[in-house]
């Protein structure tokens, strides 16, 4: 999938599910991995947009438990591998993101362009590349590297940049820097701090939830994630209904 193609499945997507919610799917360690994603999905269908897998939910389900959960899901999915590497693993890594049926993967940033990221361009898999990082410790490093990050974000033409929902003036900052061609992903609210729909009237398209919706369990994580989504329609000013 092309850079242009995966932004606009997504806008799509949010616009379809009436949702701009991204659900983060990060198995616990004392569940079965793959009976959990299943039945969490189950219950979020109808509230999210998409769905973002970590690396202990990949690792513990392996590739084909993976890709029968994706497949039940049957909806947008992105692979947050948080790639740091050079071209030739990246590119390994991007190709099995893809065969397992993964829409779009996650890379860091600081990594940059040449010999490292210029690797997932045309790969057939939206990219979306972490610009600033969510929690406390985050600010030391990334406000060194975060306009020469957005600056990458605009050299691979990427689909957009992971931000965070923690941080609303950051996100603001890579909104300005990126316009609205590209699309702003934020994790951190509800178990890091942030409110729904902080991230989204800041400039983000949408936010990354995870331990907010399916925490204690996957019972009661539909009418968790409908909350959240609600609240964060709200907050950013629109109407479910519409
Ligand atoms: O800066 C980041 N912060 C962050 O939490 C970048 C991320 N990709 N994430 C991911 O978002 C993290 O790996 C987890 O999957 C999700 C947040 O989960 P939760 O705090 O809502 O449970």
């Amino acid at each position: 999938m092309s850079r242009s193609e995966f932004r606009a499945k997504f806008l799509k997507e949010m616009e379809v599910r009436r949702s701009k919610i991204v659900l983060a799917l990060d198995a616990p360690a004392d569940v079965d991995p793959i009976t959990w994603s299943l039945s969490l999905l189950k219950e979020v269908d109808g509230y999210v947009a998409a769905v973002k897998v970590g690396l202990p939910t990949l690792l513990r389900c392996g590739i084909s438990g993976m890709k029968a959960i994706l497949k039940a899901w049957g909806g947008l999915s992105i692979l947050d591998l948080k790639l740091a590497d050079v071209a030739h693993v990246n590119r390994l890594l991007a190709g099995l993101a893809g065969e397992m049926g993964f829409d779009a993967i996650i890379a860091h940033g600081f990594v940059g362009y040449e010999g490292a990221l210029d690797a997932l361009v045309d790969q057939n898999l939206g990219v979306l590349v972490v610009a600033y990082m969510s929690h406390p410790g985050a600010e030391g490093t990334f406000e060194k590297v975060f306009d020469k990050i957005l600056e990458t974000v605009k050299l691979g033409e990427f689909d957009g940049a992971i931000v965070p929902a923690t941080r609303p003036g950051v996100v603001r900052r890579a909104r300005s820097a990126l316009g609205r061609g590209y699309l702003l992903l934020a994790p951190g609210v509800g178990a890091q701090g942030a409110r729904p729909g902080d991230a989204i009237a800041a400039g983000a398209d949408a936010e990354i939830v995870g331990r907010a919706i399916y925490h204690p369990s996957p019972d009661g994580a539909g009418e968790r994630a409908r909350r959240i989504r609600d609240e964060a329609m709200e907050k950013a000013n629109l109407r479910t209904s519409l």
